[in-house]
């Protein structure tokens, strides 16, 4: 019976990890997988979560099941941070669960959208693979829109052409900031025709917030998701803070949905919690835990908000310095000053990308996708040199 399976390719950016580390040139360079380094190269946990898991381990009595919706404390720990101080439930109108990451939160919105009646996701193109990943494997279409110009910028037009042509049951899916894999942003002007645009069309947006704090700051990355919150009857959000909170591998995320009225909440969430037991349950507990912990600390919120200040700070200067290269063999460098977050596309052809990897040994996606924070003081006049040589 199992051997019907047909072959499945490996996830790309993780089989770069494997191809990264079976190089044995001593100045390569890691551009690969989203993760954040510092000037060392390394990925380290933050001290904030240290503190945190310390007073975990010291003050936690119990690892009895918690139910579907996971550590509310957490969930709602959040919700200021994501939703703004002022009025962190929109009257009442918003409620969350714990999920296993983000991915585990865009699984649940996804699959949630398609029960209610969702037949199609308009989504920005290029965007994170498993978005269609998802969409694929839930059987729903997906309908893809230009996300990007050449000169490393939004494309405007592609956007309200897509809302434009939006039919009754469809859902857009936005990144809510630190866009993957093009950095390019949306500006407020733009979130506030796009919020208006959502609003007149009547469709259900699904905003994607997986890198909150990493791009301008805590509360200029959420700009677009709380304008567009402010505009529409319904949303779902799928945040992440497996990078905020450097927990990658302990999968923390959260899915929260505004609801027309306080009243449809529960209805919803039931179903949410449904889903969860039908495919994980329960979300892990020690990340989640840990993020309370921090958030209901006024010091250690302090020291996490500064160690996320220096991610950002060393991750703009990289940016700043691969702008001051300008024009860098055949391609231009500019436009990554003006990106956000870890991620940005430099347009290498395939063979430019195989001939950074083989002839200088510095390793990124196919897409010409650059994490910035595999960039070091000690490592960037090497890379930019590379990329002047095998594109010129
Ligand atoms: N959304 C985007 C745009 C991402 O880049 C990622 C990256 O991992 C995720 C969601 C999911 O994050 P997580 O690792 O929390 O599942
Ligand atoms: O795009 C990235 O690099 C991150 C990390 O299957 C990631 O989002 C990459 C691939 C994957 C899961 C996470």
């Amino acid at each position: 019976m199992l051997n019907n399976l047909q072959q499945q390719p490996a996830d790309a950016l993780l089989a770069l990890i494997k191809l990264h580390n079976s190089d044995p040139r001593a100045d390569k360079i890691d551009l690969g997988v989203g993760v954040y380094r510092t000037g060392d190269g390394e990925t380290p946990v933050f001290g904030a979560i240290k503190a945190a898991e310390k007073k975990l381990v010291e003050t936690q009595d119990s690892k009895a099941y918690l139910g579907p919706e996971g550590d509310m404390g957490f969930v709602e720990a959040l919700m200021p941070y994501v939703f703004g101080q002022a009025n962190p439930t929109q009257d009442g109108r918003i409620e969350g669960m714990q999920t296993p990451g983000g991915t585990g939160s865009l699984r649940l919105a996804i699959a949630m959208a398609k029960r209610a009646g969702v037949t199609r996701l308009i989504v920005g193109k290029p965007s994170w693979p498993n978005h269609n990943q998802i969409c694929a494997d839930l059987g729903l279409e997906v309908f893809e829109f230009g996300h990007a110009n050449a000169d490393g910028k939004t494309d405007m037009d592609a956007v309200r052409g897509a809302i434009a042509q939006a039919q009754p049951g469809d859902a857009i899916l936005l990144h809510g900031c630190c866009h993957n894999p093009t950095g390019i942003d949306y500006s407020n002007a733009e979130w506030d025709e796009i919020a208006g645009l959502i609003a007149d069309k009547g469709i259900l947006p699904i905003i994607d917030l997986a890198y909150q704090g990493l791009g301008n700051g805590m509360e200029e990355d959420a700009y677009g998701l709380r304008r567009v919150i402010a505009s529409v009857p319904e949303a779902i959000v799928c945040y992440s803070c497996d990078k905020n909170f450097g927990l990658y591998r302990d999968r923390v995320g959260a899915l929260y949905v505004l609801a027309a009225e306080k009243d449809g909440l529960p209805k919803i969430m039931s179903n949410a919690h449904a889903l969860a037991r039908a495919n994980w349950s329960q979300p892990p507990d020690h990340g989640g835990a840990a993020v309370r912990l921090i958030l209901e600390d006024e010091a250690l919120t302090k020291q996490w908000l500064a160690e996320l200040d220096d991610m950002r700070d060393r991750m703009r200067l990289m940016r700043e310095k691969l702008a001051a290269a300008g024009k860098t063999g055949g391609v231009d460098l500019t436009p990554i000053g003006g990106q956000n977050g870890l991620f940005s596309i430099i347009p290498f052809t395939p063979e430019q990308v195989q001939a950074m990897r083989d002839k200088h040994g510095v390793y990124f996606a196919g897409s010409g996708r650059i994490n910035v924070a595999g960039l070091t003081e000690g490592n960037i006049e090497k890379f930019i040199a590379a990329v002047a040589d095998v594109t010129a």
